[in-house]
């Protein structure tokens, strides 16, 4: 599908996700959100795609929902449409990884995709926030929630009642980025992870991102019930017994996502 405001790269397993609204840093308009979410669902369904990535530019990975789209909406308007409630229920459905680089801005909506991925690289100059305060608003796809659970009630609320922005060196120390970067290191980092994942059995990475998302859904008697289900059928596969034989036979091992 040709798309208007995002670049879609498909290289070696790994679909590239760009962006690409440089007039307005990134903003995320319903165009972009339906975009991002139609070529993650194509990645999906694609059998040479293993892991998706979703980058920006450099000054901007998103600086949010689009202020000028929302401006004139009213509660009736917003709340008829469920506003971020159709691609918030797409990108919870996605199965496959899909790794978040982020360079320079990642705000308000912008914060909220990139911890809708499933981890999130950052480059150096990352600026991570939920500024929605500023506006008169609060946060509408995860600022409250997500954000919470990575950083923490005391952080979590510190960003979203005054709207300041964290570097990406908070970010990592506070467990919202899982590496950070030089900026120009970024997308080599990232492509360096997806090739990672990319190499495993395709059934254990789709067992591992389900069974850590559950891990924010219930219990943690229920979740580890879950995993241990989760692991057993994985015991069905031929990718285990060759990961098994190759690490016994001193190899690397062939997985054939059997
Ligand atoms: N929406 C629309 N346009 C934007 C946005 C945005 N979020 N951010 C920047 N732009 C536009 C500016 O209006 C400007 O356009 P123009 O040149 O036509 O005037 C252009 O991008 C460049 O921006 P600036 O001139 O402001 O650039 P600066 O380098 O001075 O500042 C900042 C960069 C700090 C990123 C600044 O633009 C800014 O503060 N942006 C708004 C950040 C913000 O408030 N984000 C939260 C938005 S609300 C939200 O995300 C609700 C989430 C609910 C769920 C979302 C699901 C996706």
């Amino acid at each position: 599908m040709a798309f208007e405001t995002i670049i879609v790269d498909i290289d070696d397993h790994v679909c590239t996700i760009k962006i690409n609204r440089p007039d307005a840093m990134n903003a995320l308009n319903q165009v972009v959100l339906h975009e991002i979410c139609t070529a993650l669902e194509e990645g999906d369904a694609n059998e040479k795609v293993r892991v998706s990535i979703i980058t920006g530019s450099e000054k901007a990975f998103a600086a949010g929902a689009d202020i000028k789209e929302m401006s004139e909406q009213s509660f009736v308007d917003v709340a008829s449409s469920d506003l971020f409630g159709a691609p918030h229920r797409r990108l919870q459905k996605i199965r496959k990884p899909v790794i978040a680089a982020v360079s320079g801005y990642a705000l308000g909506g912008g914060c909220e995709l990139a911890m809708a991925c499933d981890f999130i690289i950052a480059a150096e100059n990352a600026k991570f926030g939920q500024p929605e305060i500023n506006l008169g608003v609060m946060a509408g796809l995860g600022g409250t929630q997500r954000l919470t659970r990575f950083v923490g009630k005391s952080k979590s609320m510190d960003m979203n009642l005054t709207g300041r922005f964290m570097t990406a060196e908070e970010a990592e120390r506070a467990g919202l980025v899982s590496r950070v970067v030089p900026a120009k290191k970024l997308m080599e980092e990232a492509q360096g992870a997806a090739q990672k994942i990319a190499e495993k059995s395709k059934f254990a990475t789709l067992a591992i991102k389900e069974s850590v998302n559950r891990s924010y859904e219930t219990t943690l008697s229920e979740g580890l019930l879950f995993e241990r289900r989760v692991f057993h059928s994985l015991f069905a596969t031929e990718d285990q017994k060759e990961g098994m034989a190759a690490f016994l036979e001193k190899r690397e091992p062939q997985f054939r996502d059997k």
